[in-house]
């Protein structure tokens, strides 16, 4: 359970008391609570315009504490990184549709922190995207945010940090957890929820290659690849080493290894919701259960217009999937990554049938291409945009440091300057058209917003809402969205290394 506690600083004094010490009648927008004058400057340019609401004095309804910890992923392999409350994942937080929510975060690092409420449509004050312009929490401080949550259904909040070459920072620390904003109504009809969060630790550098041969439709634009092989060749030439890739010696589920940890304990004939989200700084992951199928029934929290039953769910990192499984072959099961390589590492968990007996098993699931299409509008075309923004990627491998630089239309994002790129239309319905001139998959995410795959490889699609999605590898994408949330609004692929190494953009609505 989460931890509720009283609003309270490492000093002691009260939130209310530090307020009136330091003279703060107004605050920034979505934004109470302060850890001394660093932080007050950091707010001044957001504006002062929201007054202190209720929820400024009084009790939290949550409170997370940044700070390092342990995580026994097995009895023989506990990692030590930087966690909320001490444990993986972060507590689950279940918020309410309508209902404000007042949330103390402690920093006991050394280092200004920041908490992303992903998938959130929050002002850029409270989002926790330091290119937009939310405070951080200082090193050692505390600070309240407060905010509306919404919308409804699975989201997460966890660090925007940059790491660079620091693996023991952002999305490679422990810093994550699942949020729940509790809907009217429930999509589908099922016994239970289960959520389970997919997690890598001990990340070291490589230069294996990951795959990127999962999604349909399978076509590919050779005006892209052929961009991509040029832009190879140019940093080969220029003597650049290949670029460096992620590896992990442990994987979790709900930070236990597969084999280690309870068991998920299921009935024949009952019908479980799962909520998956994918946590990683830099996977996109697979999962399956053998002899079972998952009905999609949302999408990074959106209920899909089509439900579709599918053999594998593909996450990219970021996103969420809540699919239903209907219990119907006993025995005892892996549910577990389609990879052999990363279900050794511990990426699986074990699902036992009531009076089930035996070791956990494992069957190689049929083939099948994840596509986001199988759950869209059948008959419904795409609303018409009233801009499109063209967003070509493409990359120098190795170029800094031994990291690959990525660019949105030539230009890497610069994260002295955080300058916006695209200025939106407020109220005005906006397409991106994503060119991916890279060898890569990237888990395109766009803050404060979401939007509609509308469509792939020229393929029309409607009614799929996402806020992360998968852009193919030399493939073209198209997203739609509203520009309905004032001020900045970032914009990356959500893989660490590659947001970390240019490939972000801001959006400037006015
Ligand atoms: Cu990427």
């Amino acid at each position: 359970m989460p931890e509720r506690r009283e609003a309270s600083s490492p000093t002691g004094i009260g939130l209310f008391d530090r307020r009136r010490l330091l003279g703060l009648a107004a605050t920034a927008t979505g934004f109470i609570g302060a850890a001394g004058p660093r932080a007050l400057a950091q707010m001044a340019p957001m504006g002062a315009s929201h007054m202190a609401t209720a929820s400024s004095t009084g009790a939290a309804d949550y409170a997370l504490r940044i700070a390092r910890g342990l995580v026994e992923l097995g009895p023989d392999t506990i990692v030590s990184t930087t966690l909320y409350n001490g444990q993986f994942p972060g507590p689950l937080l279940r918020f309410t549709e309508g209902k404000q929510v007042a949330i103390d975060v402690h920093n006991d690092t050394d280092t200004p922190e920041l908490v992303h409420f992903h998938g959130e449509f929050l002002p850029a004050a409270a989002d926790g995207a330091a290119e937009e312009g939310s405070p951080y929490i200082p090193a050692h401080g505390m600070r309240r945010l407060v905010f509306m949550p919404r919308p409804t259904g699975f989201r997460f909040y966890h660090t925007h940090l940059p790491a660079y070459s620091d693996l023991s920072r952002g999305l490679y620390s422990g810093q994550a957890g699942p949020v729940y904003v509790e809907p009217r109504r429930e999509p589908g009809a099922y016994d239970r929820e289960v959520f389970l969060t997919l997690k890598e630790f001990a990340p070291y550098f490589t230069r294996t290659e990951m795959p990127d041969d999962f999604l349909a439709p399978e076509t590919v634009d050779p005006e892209l690849k052929e961009a991509s092989e040029k832009a190879e060749k140019a940093s080969a030439d220029a003597g650049n080493p290949q670029g460096y890739e992620l590896a992990y010696n442990f994987m979790s589920i709900n930070g236990r290894m597969l084999g280690h940890g309870e068991p998920i304990r299921v009935k024949a004939g009952e019908r479980v919701l799962f909520h998956v989200l994918n946590a990683s700084a830099s996977e996109n992951r697979s999962l399956a259960l053998p002899g079972h199928v998952f009905k999609v029934v949302a999408l990074d929290g959106n209920p899909v217009p089509h439900p579709a039953e599918v053999p594998v769910l593909w996450l990219g990192t970021a996103e969420r999937i809540s699919a239903i499984v209907e219990m119907n072959r006993p025995g005892v099961w892996v549910l577990g990554d389609t990879d052999n390589d990363d279900r050794a590492h511990g990426m699986g968990i074990v699902v036992e049938y009531a009076d089930a007996k035996g070791d956990p098993q494992w069957e190689k699931p049929p083939e099948f291409r994840w596509d986001y299409r199988l759950f869209a509008s059948s008959d419904a075309a795409a609303q018409k945009p009233d801009q499109t923004i063209v967003m070509t990627i493409s990359t120098r491998g190795g170029a800094l440091q031994g990291f690959d630089e990525f660019a949105i239309n030539g230009v890497p994002f610069s994260m002295a300057k955080m300058e916006p790129m695209f200025r939106l239309s407020r109220g005005r319905r906006h397409r991106l058209q994503l060119r991916n001139a890279t060898d890569d998959v990237h888990p395109i995410h766009l803050h404060r917003h979401s939007f509609e795959i509308t469509s792939i490889m020229g393929q029309s699609t409607a009614g799929v809402i996402k806020d992360v999605a998968m852009l193919g590898a030399f493939q073209e994408m198209t997203v739609d969205f509203t520009a309905d949330q004032p001020g900045l609004s970032l914009f990356h692929c959500h893989m660490q290394p590659h947001m970390d190494f240019g490939f972000m953009a801001l959006f400037n609505c006015v």
